[in-house]
């Protein structure tokens, strides 16, 4: 068998003889066999190659590595299009005359899904996946996709899948027809499967030429829209996706091929798709520590406690369940520990009752986790995550106890969202297994975590809690020590201009609209209600200083007791404006001697958003984060900043950084604080011409 290179990543190789004779085109480029131009190349040539050549009666289309072809090149994105495109190598696929099957491992993602189904059969292994997920770029599938998938899958289907982007399994495909045959064998199988064909004679049926899934209910598309409307709020590609699959079911294939181009275009030359893109690959970054060894020895995790089993305790909990991990969780009364062991309980019934999970999944890992009052329970796990009450002194008391009871080599993580981790470190005997793990609420849904790295804390224990932190699906960012690390030290300075645009006249509703409609889930005053307004307020050190002391003073608790900066419906939960809450703080504002007048709409944007792209710079320029793109991918992950605008750093790009810098300093000169001082890197990125997303820290 001689095997021909026919680009870089391509090879064409023969197997078999007569009737029997079937050529197999391999793609082999990793990291994920992404259609680079010499991919495409290699595709064409094979085809071309052997459907010119007489003794051979099939194709088989298969890639080395560990995946099929997970999509187009993004990287070629931003650069003008090398030929061939991937139409031309389509082409050749589909109109071959001898049959041309797609075997299908690991992902068939994006353009790999839509080669594949220019094929005339597809094969996979047990474990394919198969996803159009463009939209997760803001994009839509643009080379046949939207017009294929509904005519193999049917436009319910595909609608699913394109807007949601999630990728469906083997069993699924065969299921829908997108899948001809699953085999274990996955070479073997294809090649034995192309020989089936060709002695059955089995007609070479195009998937564009079928017709027999579309017709249906135009009602199908208003329902959908409605289904997915709050979800996909603000977001251009999933209703350009859904323009698609009623172009399929209206229009003829080549029509619908063209609109399919054009909504492609307009997505492809927004900001939205850059933002998106951008985000992809700052999410891989992310997880990648510079001057971190690759081979760095990581300590292995079987084992894990979590003390405390509160709100965060809990999802924390979870979270390690989730994936296999076995969990003890200790509380120091067992009140509390039943309390906190039902909450789990209960979610976990959720899940199964929506049917996320099944029911016998969710006792699996409800058994995982084992509620103690016991410390010493803590004695052989690999790691423990203390998730107490924000108090340093109680902390470092807390890490010195662990540190009594843990093995040695036991990793100590605190929880902390925004105290000093070198202090706790300094109250062990092993400051260099201590770290920060800072979860977000919902600790079991929300995928941010923020590794807080300490002066002190070991390599080895960084790289062990970065790969732990994907083992458990959650989206690690390494950052520094400081009060509130990244997120949430932004998240103060937003929170002072609020509430000084609070005394200037503006209404908790109207400050949360204009976030909400900039695209983030919630405002800060809804947020502050859902969280529990008395979170971190102390009744007997209460002055009444600040519109929140009075309100709780006034017995006000956010939503828990339904009175707030808003009132909320016992039933419903909807949350009301209260003019109570206005007259309070036209009040407080008069004690302060703060005239009140009419805010726009745009100078409360501004005030909110830019204090925080200031507060990014300046923790870049100190070394709190690595990369600009961490940022992004904090506030995306942990506060719900919309993904289709990149995250404030790369926001700030996109406004223009020198009229950020003109409006930071022009707020600062009038309103005065520490947070409107400019941050140089700011100001010199902004000089050179640079962008903030590029910039890097100290
Ligand atoms: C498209 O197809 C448009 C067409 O419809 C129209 C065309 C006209 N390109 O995620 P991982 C890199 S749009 C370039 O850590 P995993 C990634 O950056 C595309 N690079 O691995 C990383 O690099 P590094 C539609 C890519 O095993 C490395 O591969 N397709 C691409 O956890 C490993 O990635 C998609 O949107 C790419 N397409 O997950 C699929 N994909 O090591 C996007 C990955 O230097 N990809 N890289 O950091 C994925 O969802 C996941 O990467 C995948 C593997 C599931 C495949």
């Amino acid at each position: 068998m001689r095997m021909t290179a026919l680009t870089e990543s391509v090879t064409l190789e023969h197997e078999g003889e007569g009737p029997a004779r079937v050529a197999v085109i391999t793609i082999d480029n990793p990291p994920v066999n992404a259609l680079s131009h010499h991919v495409r190349q290699g595709i064409l040539d094979g085809m071309t190659q052997a459907a010119a050549d007489e003794s051979v009666t099939a194709i088989v289309l298969i890639c080395a590595g560990r995946t099929f072809i997970a999509g187009a090149d993004i990287t070629e994105f931003s650069s003008a299009p090398k030929p061939p495109s991937l139409q031309a190598a389509q082409v050749a696929m589909e109109d071959c005359v001898k049959p041309v099957v797609a075997a299908i491992h690991g992902t068939a993602l994006g353009g790999g899904l839509e080669v594949a189904m220019c094929a005339h059969f597809r094969v996979a292994d047990a474990g394919a996946r198969f996803g159009l997920p463009e939209v997760k770029l803001g994009l839509l599938p643009g080379a046949g996709g939207t017009q294929r998938l509904p005519r193999v899958t049917g436009p319910a289907k595909a609608l699913e899948m394109m807007t949601s982007g999630e990728p469906i399994g083997s069993a699924e495909a065969l299921e829908c027809g997108l899948v001809d045959e699953v085999v274990s064998d996955l070479r073997q199988g294809a090649i034995e499967f192309a020989r089936k064909v060709v002695a059955e004679g089995r007609p070479l049926t195009r998937i564009r030429d079928r017709n027999d899934k579309l017709s249906v209910d135009p009602s199908l598309f208003t329902d959908f829209r409605k289904k997915i409307g709050a979800k996909t709020r603000g977001f251009l590609a999933p209703e350009y996706n859904v323009q698609c699959i009623e172009a399929a079911v209206s229009q003829p294939f080549d029509e619908g091929v063209a609109t399919e181009r054009r909504l492609f275009e307009v997505l492809m030359s927004g900001t939205q798709s850059k933002a998106q893109q951008y985000y992809f690959f700052a999410e891989r970054e992310a997880a990648k520590v510079p001057g971190l060894a690759k081979d760095t020895p990581k300590r292995p995790i079987e084992k894990v406690g979590v003390l405390g089993a509160g709100t965060m305790g809990g999802g924390i909990s979870m979270s390690f369940a989730n994936v296999g991990i076995p969990v003890t969780v200790v509380e120091r009364d067992q009140e509390s520990l039943d309390r906190g062991m039902a909450v789990i309980r209960s979610n976990y019934e959720r899940s199964a009752k929506r049917g996320s999970i099944s029911a016998a999944e969710a006792e699996a890992r409800l058994a995982l986790i084992t509620p103690s009052v016991d410390q010493s329970e803590f004695s052989d796990v690999d790691m423990v995550v203390e998730a107490v009450f924000e108090d340093l002194d109680l902390k470092k008391q807390v890490f010195g106890e662990l540190d009594r009871i843990c093995k040695p080599g036991a990793i100590m993580a605190s929880n902390t969202s925004f105290l000093d981790v070198d202090q706790m470190a300094a109250a062990t005997q092993r400051p260099g297994s201590v770290i920060g793990t800072h979860f977000f609420s919902p600790a079991n849904v929300m995928k941010l975590l923020e590794v807080v790295r300490g002066d002190r804390t070991d390599d080895e224990v960084i790289a062990t809690v970065m790969t732990l932190s994907k083992r458990i699906n959650k989206i690690p960012t390494l950052v520094g020590v400081c009060d509130g690390f990244v997120g949430n030290r932004m998240l103060s300075q937003r929170r002072i201009e609020a509430d000084r645009l609070l005394l200037e006249g503006a209404t908790p509703a109207q400050i949360d609209q204009v976030i909400y409609d900039f695209g983030f889930p919630m405002g800060p005053y809804a947020m502050s209600d859902l969280a529990g307004l008395d979170i971190g307020w102390n009744a007997s050190t209460s002055s009444g200083s600040t519109v929140r002391e009075i309100l709780c003073e006034s017995g006000r608790r956010g939503q828990k007791n339904g009175r707030g900066y808003y009132v909320y419906d016992a039933e419903t939960r909807a949350s009301t404006p209260d003019p109570e809450v206005v007259e309070t703080i036209r009040a407080f504002a008069a004690s302060q001697g703060v005239a009140q007048r009419t805010v726009t709409d745009d100078e409360v944007l501004e005030r909110l958003l830019l204090p925080i792209v200031n507060e990014g710079a300046k923790i870049l320029e100190e070394g709190i984060a690595t990369r600009a793109s961490d940022i992004d991918v904090v506030w995306i992950n942990g506060y719900g900043w919309p993904v289709y605008t990149g995250g404030p750093m790369f926001w700030a790009d996109t406004v223009g950084l020198p009229e950020v810098v003109a409006k930071i300093r022009a707020y600062g000169e009038r309103l005065g604080g520490r947070h409107w001082d400019l941050s140089p890197l700011l100001e010199r990125v902004a000089t050179d011409g640079g962008k903030l997303q590029a910039a890097t820290g100290a």
